[in-house]
């Protein structure tokens, strides 16, 4: 998979293709990596990619034309390399929440994407309506740059990706994955057994996978109940709770 991303500061990616599972997985060839910097597509001699906004206010705005001129040279890279296009998606706080299924999609894409990090108040509204096919955002806060969002979404999606996880990181135990209807994962424990006083539970050690597969299932539904209880109904509304997880969750309601 191909991912581009247009950056002014393109060694922030460097967390994502020189290190951890996704390093190696990029070394590996299993995702490749190219970053534009508008400022190389600039025509001044100042190499401007932002102005004052029209209409007053603080701050500034991502020039239009850089971006649009990168967004040129990345369709004749790929065509060049004999690559389909792949979505230009804009990170942005007013874009669509990033989710788990995202991951996954991307995860999924022969295409990859093209990843454009906004930088100051934002990007010439133009450059969005003509060239943006998506826009996603991280989550409900505001970032200095697009880059720690498109880093984050990298990282979601290449670590899904076949070879990139040993399978004892099998991805499938992940909170938000459908193998987990959708719940937030259960607790972890490792060795040693006795830490300060406080023990592993003894289910995790009692070799009956059945039970150990139940008490995390368990866990599971309390903390999801407890932190993401909107999850819970999701789930039940697709089907994904057994007439055991339910009575779990009445016995729960009634505590
Ligand atoms: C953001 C987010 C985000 C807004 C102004 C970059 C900043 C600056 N991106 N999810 N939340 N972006 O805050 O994706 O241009």
């Amino acid at each position: 998979m191909r991912i581009d991303a247009i950056t002014l500061f393109p060694d922030m990616f460097s967390v994502v293709r020189d290190a951890g599972v996704t390093g190696r997985a990029h070394k590996q060839e299993i995702w490749a990596l190219h970053t534009w910097n508008p400022r190389d597509f600039t025509t001044d001699t100042h190499r401007t990619v932002d102005d004052r906004p029209y209409g007053g206010g603080p701050g500034m705005v991502m020039m239009a034309e850089p971006l649009i001129r990168a967004v040129s040279a990345i369709h004749d890279d790929r065509m060049r390399a004999h690559l389909p296009d792949a979505p230009v998606v804009l990170l942005s706080p007013t874009g669509r929440p990033f989710t788990q299924t995202v991951a996954n999609r991307l995860a999924e894409s022969a295409a990859g994407a093209t990843f454009v990090c906004g930088r100051y108040e934002g990007v010439d509204q133009r450059f969005i309506d003509q060239y943006v096919d998506e826009q996603w955002s991280l989550g409900d806060f505001v970032l200095s740059g697009g880059e720690i969002a498109a880093i984050a979404m990298i990282d979601a999606a290449v670590r899904l990706m076949p070879g990139t996880l040993n399978h004892g990181d099998s991805s499938l135990q992940d909170s938000f994955q459908d193998s987990l209807s959708g719940l937030l994962d259960s607790p972890h424990f490792t060795r040693p057994e006795m830490l300060d006083g406080s023990t592993v539970p003894a289910v995790l050690t009692s070799g009956n996978h059945a039970h150990i597969a139940r008490w995390r299932r368990e866990q599971s539904l309390m903390l999801t109940l407890e932190n993401r209880p909107e999850l819970i109904a999701q789930a039940r509304s697709k089907g994904l709770l057994t007439a055991l997880d339910e009575r779990f969750l009445a016995a729960l309601a009634k505590n």
